[in-house]
């Protein structure tokens, strides 16, 4: 954790945006971020970045992720005695709130037992998240949108499980995408890895290792002010890690030491292949979670509208 530790006094938001803070870099969405978003809508062209949330989802059982559970409570609901009343149907769902495409919010991981912005790890208790839970960002997260598409930018296909993202590769990608990265951005990276499960049916391969940004990526990120950022992955950071001895060290800078909110599970597949089209890589882009008071994540069908 040294390595962790270092890199965590010179990333370190607490106290920037106030003691009491739970938002973290998304206070970087100033209105004025927001109205240039908007701007970025030129064709009203509008693809959705969810992947769909059934049963036959990417989850293997792993640390009690499963996939979500769909059963109808009424489906000839009776409004009237006669054979031609209306009727109605009704549903609900059963699912972990991190098994798809979602935000994890700033009280998903922790050490040293202090959450962002110093908060006691005590404020996570059986009953949810007290600070930092995802209810905490219900005015969501609407910015610009950057996709930085590093399979394509590198001319492969699919990054392979285990290949480490690392500063220069986001440059390359940025300077493929001809854009700069400005205060507030949210930063979407396509590493391809989606394939695995999306187009193999690879449910193991998917989940156990991946692509991802390594631990040199943290103050990259860090220097841009960028609001959030999200990938085609679970994890967004490389699995298995760059040092077998400490789990999850970009997630634990990024939310823990940053306020940064992660995006995982991210399907970016049709988008990116318009933006390979027409050459434009950045969108209003919004996600906002299901306010789930005390959750540590929230399911999402993000959209980026070009
Ligand atoms: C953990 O597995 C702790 O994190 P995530 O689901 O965000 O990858």
């Amino acid at each position: 954790m040294q390595r962790v530790r270092e890199i965590a006094a010179r990333v370190s938001n607490w106290g920037r945006w106030g003691t009491d803070d739970e938002r973290g870099t998304l206070n970087f969405i100033t209105p004025e971020v927001v109205r240039r978003a908007a701007g970025c809508v030129k064709r009203g062209a509008v693809f959705t970045l969810g992947i769909p949330l059934g049963a036959d989802g990417p989850q293997i059982g792993q640390g009690g992720r499963v996939n979500p559970i769909h059963l109808m409570s009424a489906v000839d609901g009776r409004l009237g005695a006669d054979a031609e009343a209306p009727r109605y149907a009704d549903d609900f769902v059963t699912m972990p709130l991190q098994c798809a495409t979602q935000w994890d919010s700033l009280a998903h991981v922790f050490y040293g037992g202090k959450l962002y912005n110093g908060y006691p790890a005590s404020t996570v208790t059986t009953a949810g998240a007290s600070r930092n839970s995802i209810d905490k960002i219900g005015r969501g997260v609407i910015s610009r949108g950057v996709l930085l598409d590093l399979a394509r930018a590198k001319g492969v296909e699919r990054l392979g499980p285990g290949e480490v993202i690392i500063p220069s590769d986001l440059d390359h990608a940025a300077r493929a995408a001809r854009v700069e990265i400005a205060s507030g951005d949210v930063l979407l990276l396509r590493t391809g890895h989606l394939g695995v499960f999306k187009q193999d049916g690879n449910r193991q391969g998917y989940m156990t290792a991946e692509p991802g940004l390594g631990i040199d990526c943290v103050e990259w990120l860090h220097a841009r002010e960028v609001a959030a950022v999200a990938a085609d992955t679970m994890a967004v950071e490389v699995l298995p890690g760059e040092d077998p001895k400490v789990p999850l060290p970009v997630h634990m800078l990024c939310i823990r030491d940053m306020g940064l909110t992660l995006g995982e599970m991210f399907d970016l597949d049709e988008l990116a292949a318009d933006c390979a089209a027409d050459g434009v890589y950045e969108f209003l882009f919004t996600a906002p979670p299901l306010k789930v008071t005390g959750a540590v994540g929230s399911p999402l069908n993000p959209l980026a509208v070009k």
